[in-house]
């Protein structure tokens, strides 16, 4: 009697104890707070390994407080639909571009303009100074998300199948470009002289591969990541959009974290672009070489052309009409 009573509590306990061991991790992993990330980067680009520098600074900052969780090739939310997804609550952070920007906050589209922003130093400046100030207070406002960082995707360039001889807008003529599929970017892409085509970044290869579309326009070390020059024959180094994306963190997520989290997350984003723009310009530097190597043909065009015709295409659209009055300017006296 007494032994099966002794044998009873000690079954009790153990089985409390089991329990509890499978209670114990669900319950820790319950209290980090998740932290959903979706871009359409490709593994060996600067801004998706990016993501790992940032995973790093906030698990050493901020030990078992959040579980970073990195989906890229656009596995988890596709190409420009990130932003809705956040302000859903269905994702916790990206990157976006000023292109998804301008969809809610119509006067960023100045900063989807070819020719305004003038080199990295430039749009670092622009972006944390009072202009990135002024207009980061719109996107929190307006589309429930918080940029936290400025990464420098790179200066966009013209990268054909065919080569042919590139020397003004004029010469793009009846080229099918593809462009990312907003309008926004299909305005570059016509101010540019050629025939945009819309299609998602994660298409782009085979589109160039078999000739649905003539050419693409990206950073050279985005164009060395996707390995675009493996089914591409020339390079034109038209420089026409020094390229910014954002970190950014949904309200929903960043309110719902301590001061204390806010801050960490912050400077985790912070080193991110950091690291993404120090070995992205780096890159940059270098990288003609490899595709020459690679045997694409890299031209440099007329570039006055060009930004005459760019800059003038986004002078008389409707973009510039939402432009706060003296922008421009501002922006061209940041130095
Ligand atoms: C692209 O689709 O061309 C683009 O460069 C647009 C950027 O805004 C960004 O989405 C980028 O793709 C992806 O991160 C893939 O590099």
């Amino acid at each position: 009697m007494k032994n099966s009573l002794i044998r009873r509590s000690l079954v009790a306990t153990a089985s409390a104890l089991v329990l509890l061991g499978a209670w114990l991790p669900v319950a820790q992993a319950q209290n980090k707070m998740v932290l959903r990330i979706s871009t359409p980067a490709v593994p060996d680009d600067w801004h998706a390994k990016m993501w790992t520098v940032f995973k790093d600074s906030l698990d050493k900052s901020a030990p078992g407080e959040f579980d970073v969780q990195i989906n890229l090739n656009a596995s988890l939310f596709k190409q420009g639909t990130e932003p809705a997804a956040m302000a859903r609550g269905n994702l916790e952070l990206s990157s976006i571009s000023a292109f998804d920007i301008a969809k809610l906050v119509p006067e960023f589209s100045v900063f989807t303009a070819g020719y305004i922003v003038r080199d990295p130093d430039h749009q670092q400046k622009v972006f944390n100074g009072p202009i990135g100030t002024e207009m980061f207070k719109s996107v929190v406002e307006k589309m429930d998300v918080r940029p936290l960082s400025t990464v420098y995707l790179g200066t966009r360039q013209v990268n054909l199948r065919e080569a042919r001889n590139v020397k003004t807008p004029a010469d793009l003529k009846g080229v099918k470009l593809r462009m990312p599929g907003s309008k926004e970017w299909l305005f570059l892409g016509e101010a540019l002289g050629a025939t945009p085509t819309p299609l998602a970044f994660g298409e782009v290869y085979l589109g160039l591969k078999t000739g649905t579309i003539d050419g693409q326009d990206n950073p050279l070390p985005t164009v060395r990541a996707a390995k675009f020059y493996e089914v591409t024959k020339q390079l034109v180094l038209t420089n026409h959009l020094v390229d910014g994306i954002f970190i950014a963190v949904s309200n929903k997520a960043y309110n719902a974290m301590t001061p204390a989290q806010r801050q960490k997350v912050t400077a985790a984003a912070q080193a991110a672009s950091q690291y993404n723009n120090e070995n992205r310009m780096k890159e940059e530097a270098q990288i003609v070489d490899f595709f020459k190597q690679q045997g694409l043909q890299v031209s440099t065009p007329d570039l006055d052309a060009f930004r005459k015709a760019v800059q003038s295409a986004y002078q008389n659209s409707d973009y510039a009409k939402v432009w706060p009055k003296g922008l421009v300017e501002r922006i061209n006296n940041t130095k």
